[in-house]
């Protein structure tokens, strides 16, 4: 999809927003979850904008942004026709902040499921500010936790960044937080080479920030299961991160390029 030439037909809300940060929250069926999170983010008074990737959600959750977006005029949502996945929504997120008028100086991705804390975006950004391309929200440095998540969940997400890490090298504890800040100039520099459908986007963009030699950080975090809705992640959804994985392999062998 071209955004330049469609964005005012396909994008709901108020296109003049100037915000130092923009907020990409990705959702599919978060109804329980997204206004008290739209509120909270609201009242930390940042100088922030917000942008709903939604998915047509069949539980409404469309129509809950647009409640909000008359309580508040920084506010933009982007509605997809089907379930398109979480690394095509944060693309598409990226594509959105690039074509406004005045784009934000850094977008902070977070899952609207209340995994993640509001309150730590004012810490992403601090990090970014002072020269990082790419700031992670981490569970896995010193200082990072998860709560609540159940033994093979965390087998999982374990394994995966031991993959990560051995694949990609970026000297950092996780690479599957999707709780993070990009500067601009990243978000400019890796958005046309981004291929991902699902959670490899994760991955992904670390890869593309360590190739242009961007400076990735962490900063700790806890990530808190969600307590509200159903987890998306699927058979179909670790099958494309597996895939990401074997294809990262593979390259490093020389087999493809
Ligand atoms: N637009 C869009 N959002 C998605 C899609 N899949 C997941 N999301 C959203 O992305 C965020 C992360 O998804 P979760 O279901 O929480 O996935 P997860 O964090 O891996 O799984 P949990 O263990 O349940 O927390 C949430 O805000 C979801 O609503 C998708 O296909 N499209
Ligand atoms: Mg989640």
């Amino acid at each position: 999809m071209s955004f330049e030439t469609n964005l005012s037909e396909s994008i709901e809300g108020n296109l003049d927003i100037s915000a130092e940060t923009g907020v990409i929250l990705p959702t599919y069926c978060e109804t329980q979850n997204i206004e008290k999170l739209i509120d909270e983010i609201e009242n930390l008074s940042l100088n922030t904008s917000i942008l709903v990737i939604d998915d047509s959600s069949p539980d409404g959750t469309s129509d809950i942004v647009r409640k909000c977006q008359k309580k508040y005029n920084n506010i933009l949502l982007f509605v997809r026709p089907k379930k398109s996945g979480l690394g095509t929504a944060i693309t598409d997120g990226f594509k959105i902040f690039l074509s406004v008028k005045n784009p934000p100086k850094y977008i902070v991705t977070m899952d609207a499921d209340y995994s993640h804390n509001p309150k730590d975006i004012s810490r992403l950004v601090s990090v970014a500010r002072v020269g990082s391309g790419l700031v992670i929200g981490s569970r896995y440095c010193k200082g990072g936790s998860i709560v609540n998540w159940n033994p093979l969940r965390l087998v999982i997400s374990r394994i995966a960044n031991i993959v990560a890490s051995l694949m990609i090298g970026a000297k950092i504890h996780d690479y599957t937080s999707g709780f993070r800040c990009y500067s601009m100039s990243l978000v400019r520099k890796i958005t046309n080479d981004l291929h991902s459908q699902t959670y490899e986007i994760q991955i992904e963009t670390i890869r593309l920030a360590s190739r242009r030699l961007y400076k990735v950080m962490e900063t700790p975090m806890t990530f808190v299961n969600r307590k509200k809705g159903k987890s998306k992640l699927t058979s179909n959804e670790i099958k494309g991160f597996l895939s990401y994985i074997l294809k990262l392999k593979l390259e490093k062998k020389g087999k493809i390029s």
